[in-house]
């Protein structure tokens, strides 16, 4: 066993479901590299301390330079807020480290570019975590579609729905909250949701060409949680652009911080002509397929029987999931970071890098920055893609 020595950026959320990655690695994948949590870094020590103790991080730190730098680190974790990834990702890059970062990848294109050639130049290897491309019923989906079953594209439909900020004393900023503001998220829903469903749509369904987007803020001052004080609120909290593919196939995609009763509903449906899948991440083991069956001559049409199948993703053939448990047993949230680990220490062994790199993340990146452009345009907008 090689050690994998990590150096995580960040405490939250993310810092957990990544820690809980790295910990649970080699008990699930025969891999040849061993993580160790060597240092956690965070501006607030005490909670840093109290993370670290937590997970079984050797060390705190308060500066991220320190963590970048010391010899003793393989592999930085960017799980910090979004305007902190690309100081760190160049320097990270620069000083030979493999670097993982929290999506979305930066703030706008601009930024993106920088950091794919700091890692592209430094020759280091490097991932985004996308996490629901890991989840094994998208990934179903994404086998479906290589073999064929889908078809010809006609339409690619998202929703990314969530219900915490309806509140207008949710304050902007802070630890937690830094997600309402605009100077340290870059954007609301749509580099934070939509990211996603952007990530997922490409992935399926190639290269989205152009967009275009309205999106709305409906809570336009909030308290600001460090400065104490009323602002502006800069995000978008609720974002929904049609989209064109380069297949020829069309989309929409809908996000919202607004949908009572929503807590974190992704969805994906993509119909073509042989079949359509459905996908929804509050029933995150199935996945549903319809096979459209042209009739051979002189067979007769089976109407009475034909719908939908929802398949329950957790037999060993299914992806990812011959590494867990018996069929009929399903797997959890944090086993998506786990799998997208997985992929990248496989990726590093076998040669063959997993996506979404920082390239691939790119791409999502100029989807992003082209919604918000054409939101405020209010006309269609060319995304630039590149697959
Ligand atoms: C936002 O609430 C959030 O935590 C996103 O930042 C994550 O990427 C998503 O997976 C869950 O929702």
């Amino acid at each position: 066993m090689k050690e994998l020595r990590v150096g995580m950026i960040g405490y939250g959320f993310m810092g957990r479901t990544h820690s809980n990655a790295y910990k649970r690695l080699t008990d699930f994948f025969p891999v040849q590299h061993k993580p160790v949590l060597k240092a956690v870094c965070a501006r607030n020590a005490e909670k840093a301390k109290a993370f670290a103790e937590n997970w079984g991080y050797e060390r705190v730190e308060t500066d991220w330079k320190k963590v970048v730098s010391s010899p003793d680190i393989d592999l930085i974790d960017i799980g910090s807020p979004n305007d902190t990834h690309f100081d760190i990702a160049i320097a990270a890059a620069k000083n030979g480290k493999m670097v993982v970062c929290e999506k979305p990848l930066a703030m706008d294109v601009k930024q993106a570019e920088k950091m794919v050639k700091a890692v592209e130049s430094a020759k280091v290897p490097n991932m985004v975590w996308f996490n629901y491309r890991r989840v094994p019923s998208i990934a179903l989906a994404k086998q479906l579609v290589d073999e064929g079953r889908v078809g010809k594209p006609f339409h690619y439909r998202a929703t990314y729905l969530q219900d915490w900020t309806i509140s207008p004393d949710v304050p902007q900023g802070g630890a937690g909250l830094w997600r309402l503001d605009a100077a340290v998220a870059g954007s609301g829903v749509t580099g934070d949701l939509l990211a996603h469903s952007i990530d997922t749509a490409m992935w399926l369904n190639g290269a989205i060409t152009r967009v275009v987007a309205k999106t709305k803020t409906f809570v336009t001052k909030r308290k600001h949680a460090v400065s104490g004080k009323m602002q502006e609120v800069g995000i978008d909290d609720a974002c929904m652009f049609l989209a064109e593919f380069a297949n020829g196939s069309m989309g929409t995609f809908e996000s919202t911080r607004y949908a009572r009763g929503r807590k974190n509903f992704n969805t994906f449906e993509l119909n073509g002509e042989d079949g359509s899948v459905y996908f929804d991440l509050e029933e995150p083991e199935y996945l549903q397929y319809f096979e459209y069956k042209q009739l051979q001559s002189g067979e007769k049409t089976e109407s009475h029987v034909t719908g939908w199948r929802k398949i329950h993703t957790t037999n060993s053939e299914h992806p990812y999931m011959n590494r867990y448990w018996v069929p009929g047993t399903c797997i959890g949230y944090e086993h998506t970071f786990l799998n997208a680990l997985a992929d990248f220490v496989m990726g590093i062994e076998s040669g063959k890098p997993t996506q979404p790199d920082f390239r691939n993340a790119l791409q999502t990146q100029k989807v992003c920055d082209a919604v918000i452009k054409s939101a405020k345009t209010l006309r269609w907008v060319d995304t630039g893609v590149q697959l």
